[in-house]
């Protein structure tokens, strides 16, 4: 091969090399779900009231992995859904929570996460009424969890009716079959991340159910930023 043709090559084999280098850092390291912030004018620690919207979804059809189970959030001004699973409250607030559940059901691997914790009453409300626990055992009644270890608050989704024909483009509207789950929580006095996940094995096609989505910032894992 002549001098030339042999730099062309190896400036091209080096090029090639780079652009792969910066791909996986900013696929993998850089890129980041955007952020959803709640209460925006509310002052910390007073107790207020903030309202968190999300919902879960059997696929997302908005990303790389359109088979994906996802969470989506709601933005509090455009109420438009943002495909993420991160977002910021006021430190210190009430936190009232709602969740559309538009997924089907995959049982709990132990009946324990059916259980509601963490939240003001100890109860969630599925479509208006109290419930203390959700079974996924004896009826298949659990989408997801929306769980945070770090406060101890563990919530079942509930799921629409078993025959119904699940909402297949996602964002879901509440035209598709859903339930609505309600659940308040107080948000932490200390400031910080708190991270966020499911507890459904709901990682179809993952050894046990646990990987894709289930690990996966955006899909079925967040983080909950806690600000004064
Ligand atoms: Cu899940």
């Amino acid at each position: 091969m002549a001098l030339p043709a042999r730099i062309v090559t190896l400036v091209v084999a080096f090029l090639a090399v780079a652009a792969l280098a910066v791909f996986v850092v900013v696929h993998y390291f850089l890129f980041s779900p955007p952020t959803v912030t709640f209460g925006a004018g509310v002052t910390a620690d007073t107790g207020a009231t903030v309202h968190v919207v999300l919902q879960e979804d059997p696929q997302n059809t908005v990303s790389t992995h359109p088979d994906w189970v996802s969470y989506f959030i709601q933005d509090p001004t455009t109420h438009k859904w943002v495909h993420t699973t991160i977002f910021k409250v006021p430190a210190g607030s009430r936190i009232d929570v709602t969740i559309y559940g538009y997924d089907g059901c995959t049982p709990l691997r132990n009946p324990y996460f059916g259980k509601v914790t963490g939240t003001i009453g100890g109860v969630e409300y599925v479509n208006g009424k109290p419930y203390s626990q959700l079974d996924s055992w004896s009826a298949c009644h659990v989408g997801h969890t929306f769980s945070i270890p770090g406060i101890n608050l563990n919530v079942p989704m509930a799921t629409p009716d078993l025959s119904a024909t699940l909402c297949g483009v996602s964002p879901c509207t509440t035209a598709s079959p859903h339930r609505t789950v309600t659940f308040s929580f107080n948000s932490p006095t200390a400031t910080g991340t708190y991270f966020w996940q499911c507890r459904v094995p709901c990682g179809g096609g993952f050894i046990d159910g646990f990987g894709g989505p289930m690990q996966t910032i955006g899909f079925m894992t967040g983080n909950m930023e806690v600000v004064s």
